[in-house]
Order: C-alpha cells, then structure tokens, then sequence
C-alpha cells in the first residue's frame, strides 16, 4: 500500500473556526471555550484511501495580525492549503483572497487548495452566498465547502478532500512532485511504528491522532 505524507496548513482571519474544525475532526469534539491560536499548533491524523493511505501532518496558524508575518514559515513548506472563512462575516471572505495572492507569489509547486466556509449552522446571520465562495473556489482551482464545526457538519468531506488531492498530486508526473513524501510501506519495510499494518487499522477509513500540538512564541522582538 502506498502510503503518502504532506504538510497541510491552515490559514483564515482570527475567529473563522479553524482551530474549532481540526478539534472537531482530530478530537471528535467541539470546545466551547477554545482559545485563540498562539502563533500555531500541530496536529497529524491519518486517513486511508483505497490507493493510499494518507498521512497529514496539520499546521494550524493564528488568525490575529500580530502573528501574520510567522505564515509564511507554515505555508512554504505546505503540499495543501486549507483556506477557511467565516460565512456569517464577509470580510474573512475577502481576507482568502489576499491569502491565495500571497500563496501565488511565494509557492512556487503545486498545492491542493480546499476552500472552507465555516459556522454554516448560523444560516440566519449568513453574509456569503454559497454561490460566490463556489465561484471564487473554481476560479482559484480549489475545491469548496461549507461546514459547522459545531454541528459537526462537512468537517470529514474537507479532510477526505484534501487526503485525495494530496494522493493525487502525488501520483502526478515527477516534475510536479513537491516535497510529498511518498512510499510503499510494505515492499519498502519503511513502516513506521505510528502506521501499523493490523488489521484493525486497516478496517477503518480513517485514523486522527493528535500527535501533539504545539503553542510556539513568536520571535521575541528586539
Ligand atoms: N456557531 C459556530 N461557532 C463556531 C464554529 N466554529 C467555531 N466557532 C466559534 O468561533 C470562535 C473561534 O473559533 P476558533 O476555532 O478559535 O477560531 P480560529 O480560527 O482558530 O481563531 P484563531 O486561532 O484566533 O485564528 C469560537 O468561539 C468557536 O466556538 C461553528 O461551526 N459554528
Ligand atoms: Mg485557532
């Protein structure tokens, strides 16, 4: 079984839900009281395809401007870019487009975009219209979806989304390979010891564990 690992980061204004979302996947939980990101965090989950297994190693970053020029340490490196605004606050919508500019000047490989409008529960306080964000999602090549990570709706569709356009690239022609990491984890005896081959593991469609998640400081300033 082919088994491909990528770098997943998570960018989006300060409050969209992207912490709420990767919480709710990797945690199966919603936390009422989550605390704004702190320079960013790191979760890793799993999730298996028929043609590969996935590995995805998620950066989280933090919404508040102060921590917005420690991006690009997070997005450089990224196979896939998890772009997430808030559908009951139209200028978060406007914030992806300057994150998708910015992705374009300095990423230079391919890179999965999913386009996520989150909090779809407060339908009654919406701002952007599920037309527009699919639109703007064909026009920048990613794919769209609208989910609550509260109500625990679209969340699995986004990672299997981005699972899928990381097997993809990866099975692309060489000269698009990024920096995926790509292996046959049997022939290659490369497996490791948080992928096991049981059975039960091969059962389920999909493994999230938070690995650990990291508050990093940013730089002190002089
Ligand atoms: N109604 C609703 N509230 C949500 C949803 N997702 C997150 N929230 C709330 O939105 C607020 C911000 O959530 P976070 O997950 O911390 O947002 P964030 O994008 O990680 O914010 P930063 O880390 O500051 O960038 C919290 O009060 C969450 O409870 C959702 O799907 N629906
Ligand atoms: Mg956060």
């Amino acid at each position: 079984m082919r088994t491909v690992e990528g770098k997943v980061v998570v960018l989006g204004s300060q409050g969209v839900g992207k912490t709420s979302m990767i919480v709710r996947y990797v945690g199966k939980m919603f936390n009422h009281h989550i605390n704004p990101t702190i320079g960013a965090s790191f979760f890793t989950c799993k999730v298996n395809l028929e043609e590969a297994r996935v590995k995805l190693q998620v950066w989280d970053t933090a919404g508040q401007e102060r921590f917005r020029s420690m991006a690009p340490m997070y997005y450089r490196s990224a196979n896939a870019a998890l772009l997430v605004f808030d559908l009951t606050q139209y200028n978060t919508f406007t914030a992806i487009k300057t994150w998708v500019n910015e992705l374009r000047r300095n990423i230079e490989g391919p890179m999965v975009l999913v386009l996520v409008g989150n909090k779809s529960d407060l339908e009654n306080q919406r701002k952007v219209d599920p037309e527009e964000g699919r639109k703007y999602a064909v026009n920048i090549g990613a794919t769209y979806y609208e989910t609550s990570a509260l109500q625990n709706e679209g969340i699995e569709q986004v990672f299997l989304a981005i699972a899928i356009g990381l097997a993809k690239l990866s099975s692309g022609s060489r000269d698009l390979m990024t920096s995926l990491r790509v292996y046959d984890s049997v022939s290659s005896g490369l497996s490791s010891p948080d992928m096991p081959l049981s059975p039960s593991s091969e059962e389920s469609t999909t493994d999230k564990s938070i690995a650990f998640a990291i508050q990093e400081r940013p730089p002190a300033c002089c």
